[in-house]
């Protein structure tokens, strides 16, 4: 059986693809998580039998052989399609077991050659470069079977697995759908990273979103300023990402069509820059002498400024995406108030005792290095709570608050034109007992006062996974499949995905597709997963 690939236009979004692949491979419709916009299923199938099953693209595919994200795409779900075929184990008891529960039978088998054909709506652009805003994840697959005479004859061969004859067209609700991972509260060694990110593909998601740097450590190996992890993280030579690491981390996402979006957040959670990079912070005072403890980013002195360019200019050559956060949040007033540099210098900037608007000359110095090097801006709410002048294409990230707050504050920035994202019900770090899942499944991120077009600014959300009680020993099962329930939400139309009972099942399905996949996605209630047996 091979499966064949085409399309009048070409593939964008590698993970969708082959991913829906799988489940209909091995499971029913049920287990398909995101929900697809559109799936039709038929009891008509197709024997699934990996000798006589490949991927390839169709002759009317824009893209075709060498276009590098869906050769390896092609790859590595074959093999999480016949994960006993590629490790060698096809013939071995364990593919006789796995076969136990199905009706047993051995047929003389004219190799059916189910036809797949995708059409999917991008340039073969991205076959090449990395993955953006623009990359349409649109798509469609339609299978059918023809016999393959030209097949080697007859082969004996013991069929476990059906694929439903099914038709699939999708697309995605919002654009950006990101996952947070926090590298300084905790380190996180590279495999961690990228085990997230396969696992990210799987539910869909396109942006990793990596808080690289904060108080506690500053793990970035920095070219420029190589001072900055040598002496600001928790170790100089293990706990740091290099230049090689964070290329890793780059094109191992862009091949699952995921963008790695940056964050240096200053001026607040810098604690750990001031190790390396002297005069960067703010001395606080106690009276009218220092205190020997600092503040947050100094925004008094034009060597911060000339920093920053220089730092900013590195991280754009170094990240390729189009965007950088800039964080901005939290930032704790009370050491620039101690200090009588900073406030003579609001003083003569007639900023008056309003220490946000030293916060707001701050991050407007800071936008401006980053409009400069050709990037879009992303920060925290903050930012727009303080002050409005912000370049109109900056985007704002809500993460405050209960929903009727968040709602609010949702309404406010896009009614001032404003793009934003919704981090603010997705805390996954957050976790209780019970099946907590079913909030993160049940937002509405539209659910707030404003016009058609207002809503349209809201380009997404995010779950936050914030380090200060997670390592790699309790990522993967606390991301794990409680995540999974804000993709669907960002993925799937949201009329079809209204009833959270109707979700648990598929979710439960899912979780144990994770499972099968080698990702140790934790149970949602009491139960059992099929492949335990099968
Ligand atoms: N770290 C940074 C954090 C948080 C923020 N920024 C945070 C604070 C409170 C909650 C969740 C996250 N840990 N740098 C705010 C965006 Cl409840």
């Amino acid at each position: 059986m091979s499966v064949v690939t085409s399309g009048r236009y070409t593939f964008p979004s590698y993970n969708l693809v082959f991913f829906i692949f799988l489940q209909l491979g091995l499971h029913s419709v049920e287990g398909v998580w995101p929900l697809p916009q559109s799936i039709t299923s038929s009891p008509e199938r197709y024997p699934l039998n990996p000798q006589a099953f490949y991927f390839t693209y169709g002759s009317q595919s824009a893209a075709q052989e060498g276009c590098s994200v869906l050769d390896e795409a092609f790859k590595r779900y074959f093999s999480l399609i016949f994960p006993d075929y590629s490790s060698g184990r096809f013939y071995s008891e364990v593919k006789f077991l796995k076969c136990k529960n199905e009706v047993r039978f051995k047929v003389l088998l004219n190799l059916n050659v189910v036809v797949v054909q995708s059409d999917l709506s991008v340039g073969r652009d991205d076959c090449d470069s990395y993955p953006d805003e623009d990359s349409s994840e649109q798509f469609a697959v339609f299978p059918n079977a023809q016999t393959n005479n030209k097949a080697s004859g007859v082969i004996t061969f013991q069929i476990c697995y059906y694929v439903n004859k099914t038709e699939i067209k999708d697309f995605p609700r919002f654009q950006f759908r990101g996952i947070l991972l926090d590298t300084s509260r905790h380190y996180l060694p590279v495999q961690a990273i990228l085990k997230t990110l396969d696992a990210m593909a799987f539910s869909k998601f396109n942006v990793f979103h990596w808080h690289i740097v904060d108080d506690p450590s500053f793990p970035y190996q920095s070219r420029t300023f190589p001072d900055l992890s040598a002496k600001g993280a928790f170790h100089p030579m293990t706990h740091i990402y290099t230049q090689s690491d964070v290329g890793r981390v780059i094109s191992f996402a862009r091949m699952r069509g995921i963008r790695v979006l940056p964050e240096f957040d200053s001026p607040g959670h810098t604690q750990s820059w001031g190790k390396g990079q002297s005069d960067l912070l703010t001395p606080c005072y106690s009276g009218s002498s220092p205190s020997g403890t600092f503040g947050p980013v100094n925004p008094i002195l034009p060597s911060t400024y000339k920093f920053m360019a220089t730092l900013f200019k590195e991280v754009s050559s170094v990240f390729p995406d189009s965007y950088i956060h800039l964080g901005g949040d939290e930032v704790n007033f009370s050491c620039w108030k101690s200090n009588p540099d900073v406030r003579a210098f609001m003083l003569k900037m007639g900023f008056g005792a309003d220490f946000t608007k030293l916060e707001a000359y701050y991050m407007e110095n800071i936008v401006n290095i980053t409009v400069a090097l050709n990037r879009t801006s992303i920060v925290w709410q903050d930012v727009f709570d303080y002050h409005e002048r912000i370049p109109k294409d900056t985007v704002l990230h809500i993460w405050k608050g209960l929903p009727a707050s968040y709602a609010a504050e949702l309404s406010a920035i896009t009614k001032a034109g404003y793009r934003v994202l919704l981090a603010a019900p997705w805390y996954i770090n957050h976790i209780s007992y019970g099946q907590d899942w079913r909030n993160y499944y049940t937002v509405q991120p539209l659910n707030f006062s404003g016009t058609e077009e207002q809503k349209k600014l809201v380009i997404g959300g995010e779950v936050c996974m914030w380090g200060e009680y997670v390592d790699a020993t309790n990522l993967t099962p606390r991301l794990w499949p409680r995540a999974s329930a804000a993709a669907e939400r960002l993925w799937s139309d949201e009329k079809q995905t209204s009833d959270v009972d109707k979700a648990f099942p598929r979710l439960q399905d899912f979780r144990c597709e994770l499972l099968r996949r080698g990702i140790q996605a934790e149970p949602l209630f009491v139960g059992h997963c099929k492949h335990e047996y099968q």
